[in-house]
């Protein structure tokens, strides 16, 4: 399939990613989770048409939580990077209507630290939980009253939508509690937003690295014998890019991995040496 807009979901666990992205695609392919048990664990990707274009969403386990082991996160963050690789056109970062407890406010502090400025031109705060905002006040209002939160719909140029998940059925009189038109529009600003950025996808020097070794790994099981697809090859190529890369990034924490490939690290030559280790390691 050509032309493919490329959309990455990004959030704590439980604010509704799994439910957003079932809303986006009119049906129920992603497991949405109930008890912290059943929550998304790696990430998922799948691909659809939606209005007239395709979709590829892919949804993340919760890379911001707190109750995760270092080692856990870390290679569903490399998973996922692989995933999306050559890069992403969409990023959304998803929160929740909610009162923003000091818990909340560390996840988004985390995101200012670790989302460069460029990795933000790609990206729209998308709030889900529309159910939960007062009859009457707007997202706009809502968020008016915290300043992490302003700044950061602010860095992604002022992109910031709703969402009610929960929502079934169609509902003219309330704009945030009617799903279809919260999807229209959100469709709306991915479209002005692609086009500003000319279609190109967020890239920068390490998911370049990875890409390339997944286009090296594919070159090298087509030489080896057997009768794979082209799909089995590069879900198989993943895979041992998936190894190299933890493998490299053993020695590192869950921030750097987060900052290398979302823009922000300042080691970015270190990271990069210990990526390319990894690979000539996995080689061996
Ligand atoms: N009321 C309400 N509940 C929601 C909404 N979005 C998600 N949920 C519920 O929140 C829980 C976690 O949702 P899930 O999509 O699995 O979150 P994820 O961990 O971020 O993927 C589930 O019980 C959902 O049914 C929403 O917009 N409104
Ligand atoms: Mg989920």
């Amino acid at each position: 399939m050509s032309n493919i807009t490329r959309i990455v979901i990004l959030g704590k666990t439980g604010v509704g990613k799994s439910s957003l992205a079932n809303t986006l695609f009119g049906e129920g392919l992603f497991r949405v989770g109930h008890t912290l048990n059943s929550e998304t664990r790696t990430c998922q990707a799948e691909t659809k048409p939606v209005n007239g274009r395709n979709i590829t969403l892919i949804d993340s386990p919760g890379f911001f939580d707190t109750h995760r082991s270092e080692n856990d996160l870390k290679s569903e963050i490399v998973r996922c990077v692989t995933e999306f690789a050559p890069g992403p056109h969409v990023f959304l970062i998803v929160l929740k209507v909610e009162r923003f407890t000091e818990q909340e406010q560390a996840v988004i502090a985390k995101m200012h630290e670790y989302f460069s400025d460029e990795f933000l031109k790609y990206a729209i705060v998308l709030f889900t939980h529309g159910d939960q905002l007062p009859e009457g006040q707007t997202i706009e209002s809502f968020i008016c009253n915290n300043k992490l939160v302003m700044e950061l719909v602010e860095k992604c140029g002022g992109r910031c939508h709703i969402i009610d998940n929960k929502c079934c059925e169609n509902n003219p009189q309330e704009r945030y509690r009617n799903n279809q038109v919260q999807v229209k529009e959100l469709l709306n600003t991915i479209d002005q937003m692609v086009e500003a950025n000319r279609g190109g996808c967020y890239i920068n020097e390490m998911l370049q690295a990875v890409e390339e070794r997944i286009k090296q790994e594919v070159q090298l099981i087509r030489k080896s014998p057997g009768n794979m697809s082209e799909g089995e090859i590069r879900e198989k190529a993943k895979d041992k890019v998936v190894l190299a890369l933890c493998l490299g990034l053993a020695c590192v924490s869950v921030g750097v991995v987060l900052g290398v490939f979302f823009g922000s690290a300042a080691s970015m030559q270190v990271v990069g040496a210990l990526i390319m280790r990894g690979f000539a390691l996995a080689t061996k």
